[in-house]
């Protein structure tokens, strides 16, 4: 993997201080850290879960210098997943959920996003899901308002497809899970 010079750009993002009204978060941040939203910094806390290597990488981004690119290594389906037990901290109510992806020209590549929201110990109390169209070479953004249910402390975020082939890769950026304000 080719390194870039690191963005202290990103690590001003995430040193941005949160609402003093709101315990965890400003209502419209991203709920994932910087790095993990963004790739600029770092890798964040994405970990290769199954069929994949994963690598922060400066020709896999959508935005800034950096995206997260997913190399599939086995057939029949690959992911990757948020590795930071029990999650980032999360609260109940609306929530908007997007990422951007691209695939493999002529290849038919799915990303479905799942976010988990996590009581305090976290025990799963939802998943919800978010599929791209299929994918070309093209980026293309995915988009989903989701519901947090009662009693939501903590989130996790998955990212996988049920196809895909040895050599196929896929490049993720700009993960985003954020509360929606209410009117
Ligand atoms: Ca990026």
């Amino acid at each position: 993997m080719k390194r870039g010079r690191w963005s202290v750009l990103g690590l001003a993002a995430a040193l941005m201080g949160c609402d003093p009204a709101v315990i965890d978060h400003s209502p419209t941040s991203n709920l994932l850290d910087a790095e993990t939203a963004s790739l600029e910094t770092g890798g964040g806390v994405w970990t290769a879960w199954f069929a994949v290597t994963i690598a922060r990488a400066t020709t896999a981004a959508r935005e800034g210098d950096a995206g997260l690119r997913v190399e599939v290594t086995e057939p029949y389906g690959w992911g990757v997943a948020t590795d930071n037990w029990p999650g980032f901290a999360a609260s109940p109510g609306a929530h908007r959920a997007s990422f951007w992806a691209r695939g493999t020209t002529g290849r038919s590549l799915v990303a479905e996003m799942k976010v988990k929201w996590r009581d305090a110990s976290g025990k799963e109390l939802r998943a919800e899901t978010l599929s791209s169209p299929v994918l070309s070479g093209q980026w293309v953004r995915t988009e989903r308002e989701l519901t947090a249910p009662a009693g939501t402390e903590r989130v996790s975020v998955e990212v996988t497809g049920a196809e895909g082939s040895p050599g196929d890769v896929i490049d993720l950026d700009v993960l985003v899970v954020q509360a929606i304000n209410a009117p």
